[in-house]
């Protein structure tokens, strides 16, 4: 059965290309290894790369009201190999928990469960994904995607507990009793048995580096600020989902403005369900218009462009590629829908890798080739010393061999200089970190936790949070400002340095901060809306407030100390600078006093070092070629992006493959 699927063959492209690439950045690293030409900062950026590369996701996030067919959607756009129905999907309330679609490679394949209880604890999603006692975990057969599809009804299952419970877990409102669950003839309330549910599961797409988000239908009390600021956010695309046959609904619209409007993913909006504007006593023309109808007034409501909407049909897609009925799947319209997100979101991807890729490999040939070239100049040195000696007498020779040791002697005294340099360094980064520390985070967060904590919540949190951010800003540029002062020191001691003992220490860029602004501006636009007046009834409750003030320290933290490791590593690529010339130097000092040494004891030896000079500088000659070719292809390669074949010529797997 040929399933005819734009997005698997895009996919599939990327995840060889970052294959191939990792493969080249692997290669280049040996061959620098086998060089001596990596120092120990160097061969960490080139590694920390080629993980990146391959690491590298594509995260797509299912959002909607409850039963608008985000479960069946998943199943027809990224299951339907497996020949049947993988997430459950019922009319009414069916998804109760998140749900993370992926592949670990080196994990078990297994589904994770967190149970609801732990929303007592306070902590966020990501901190306890690294607690593996709080989880309940099911081992799942790769070979079987029926036990996979049984496993999956966990996430469909709710709980009965009083109002009580519910209020400490923060589903039951006091103060807003319209959103809270209905209570049952024996005054209890249904809440999700579970918080969160991750599956890893080697499917050929999730093994490409794809993760789908299945998301519960949300109301405004069942809703973490998880969701909104942990999950979405890390997602590269949203799909927002509506029914054909209802149109955009009070709560859609509650759903839209709450979770997608103002991120900066790539949203999608999916008009689905189109197969029941079937209507019998009306012709094929006239459904088309109603369809389109729709589109445009969905696309005015939400105020997206209309090519942004796609009205499809979940249960036809599904349906037509479990029968393998091509007809059916034209009809759902799916295949448009793909065709955009491949068409939109493989490139956005693959772009961002290329950035990666092409900025690394510069600052690894800068550096290799700035050692060669010091090395090629060392040698020019010798050489002229090794020909100036010819036809000269033994005396010469020693008088040379007394001047390399001076030198060499000499040469020392800036062991001493650059060992000061680095401790002055070292205090420098010390400063630029204690700008970007957890502590001045906490600190900077204290004036917003009291103004929530105030009584008249809201009148200040809102200028206290603009203010955090304008700080945190302030923090950014602090430390850029820093950083650029420790390079006028570096470039200024460099200079002398260099001037006095023939180094050749030169100081790179540092690096930029702007990708770390935009996602403190992106925080910023994610975390405002909680500060609107529709927001200030969950505010009051303490048990949000509290969730909400630890979401956003951890954000804050992950953003402040990805900062502080870029600067650490620039600082750290400077010393190896150091480091490895003062190595060189005195290697090249050895290498000169022996090679004097040997022409002193024997006749022709003069000769034969002059030649194995002269070798030497060829060789280092064809290693800065070396070194700039391959860097070359591997900018190259990082700038074509994958091939994408034919999906006709693609051999896929289809159906579920197993690890080995
Ligand atoms: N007629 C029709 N029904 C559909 C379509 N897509 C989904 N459904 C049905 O709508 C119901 C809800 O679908 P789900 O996929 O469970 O919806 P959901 O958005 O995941 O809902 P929650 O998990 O409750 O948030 C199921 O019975 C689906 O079979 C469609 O395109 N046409
Ligand atoms: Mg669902």
């Amino acid at each position: 059965m040929t399933i005819d699927h734009t997005l698997v063959p895009g996919l599939d492209a990327l995840a060889n290309w970052r294959q191939s690439l990792a493969g080249e950045l692997a290669g280049l690293t040996h061959f620098f290894g086998q060089n001596e030409l990596l120092s120990e900062p160097a061969a960490e950026v080139a590694e920390s790369l080629r993980q990146r590369v391959l690491a590298d996701k594509l995260v797509v996030a299912f959002v909607a009201e409850f039963s608008r067919g985000k479960s069946e959607l998943i199943n027809a756009i990224f299951f339907a190999d497996t020949g049947r129905r993988i997430l459950p999907a019922t009319p009414g309330r069916t998804t109760m928990c998140p749900v993370e679609l992926a592949w670990k490679e080196g994990e078990p394949p297994q589904l994770d469960l967190l149970p609801i209880e732990t929303r007592r604890q306070g902590l966020s999603l990501n901190e306890l994904r690294l607690a593996k006692a709080s989880w309940k975990r099911i081992p799942l057969d790769p070979r079987d995607p029926g036990a996979l599809a049984d496993a999956l009804a966990e996430v469909t299952l709710t709980r009965k507990v009083p109002p009580a419970i519910a209020r400490e877990l923060g589903l039951w409102s006091d103060a807003d009793p319209a959103d809270n669950p209905p209570l049952d003839d024996n005054g209890l309330v249904e809440v999700p048995a579970w918080r969160h549910a991750t599956i890893n599961y080697p499917h050929p797409l999730l093994a490409r580096g794809l993760v789908v988000l299945d998301t519960p239908g949300l109301n405004a009390i069942g809703t973490e600020p998880e969701l909104t600021l942990g999950l979405l956010p890390g997602a590269h695309a949203a799909l927002f989902l509506l029914g054909a046959d209802q149109g955009v609904t009070k709560s859609d619209l509650a759903v839209w403005n709450e979770h997608l409007g103002g991120q900066s993913m790539t949203c999608f909006v999916v008009l689905n369900k189109i197969d029941m504007l079937a209507d019998p006593l009306l012709d094929a023309e006239q459904i088309e218009a109603s369809i389109q109808r729709q589109c445009e007034i969905t696309a005015h409501t939400l105020q997206m462009p209309r090519d942004h909407v796609f009205p499809v049909s979940a249960r036809q897609a599904l349906n037509g590629r479990l029968n393998g009925d091509a007809a059916e799947l034209a009809a759902s319209r799916l295949p448009a829908l793909e065709m955009a997100l491949a068409e939109e979101l493989l490139p956005q991807r693959q772009q961002v890798i290329t950035h990666a890729v092409v900025v690394g490999v510069e600052v690894l040939q800068a550096q290799v080739t700035s050692r060669l070239r010091d090395q090629k100049r060392q040698n020019a040195e010798q050489l002229m010393e090794l020909r100036g000696l010819r036809g000269k007498s033994g005396d010469r020779v020693r008088t040379l061999l007394d001047r390399v040791q001076a030198d060499a002697d000499d040469f020392e005294r800036s062991v001493a200089r650059l060992t000061a340099l680095r401790a002055v360094q070292t205090r420098l980064l010390r400063d630029t970190q204690a700008m970007l520390s957890s502590e001045r985070i906490r600190a900077e967060v204290k004036p917003l936790q009291s103004a929530l904590d105030a009584r008249w919540l809201h009148l200040g949190a809102r200028q206290a949070f603009l203010a955090l951010c304008d700080n945190l800003r302030h923090a950014l540029g602090e430390a850029e400002v820093a950083t650029g002062e420790t390079r006028d020191m570096l470039q200024a001691t460099f200079r002398q340095l260099n001037a006095e003992f023939g180094f050749s220490l030169a100081v790179a860029l540092p690096p930029e901060m702007g990708e770390h602004r935009e996602e403190l501006a992106s925080i910023e636009r994610g975390y405002i809306r909680y500060f609107g007046l529709s927001e200030t009834l969950r505010m009051a409750s303490s048990a949000f407030k509290d969730r909400f003030v630890r979401m956003l320290v951890s954000k804050l933290r992950i953003l402040f100390e990805s900062a502080g490791r870029d600067l650490e590593l620039w600082h750290q690529a400077a010393s190896a600078q150091m480091e490895a010339q003062l190595r060189d130097r005195r290697k090249d000092f050895r290498k000169r006093r022996e090679s004097l040494e040997r022409i002193q004891l024997a006749a022709g030896e003069l000769e034969a070092r002059v030649a194995a000079v002269e070798l030497e500088t060829t060789r280092l000659d064809s290693l800065i070629k070396d070194v700039g070719l391959r860097c070359e292809t591997l900018a190259v390669i990082a700038r074509r992006g994958p091939l994408v074949l034919d999906s006709e010529h693609v051999d896929l797997p289809l159906g579920v493959v197993a690890v080995g």
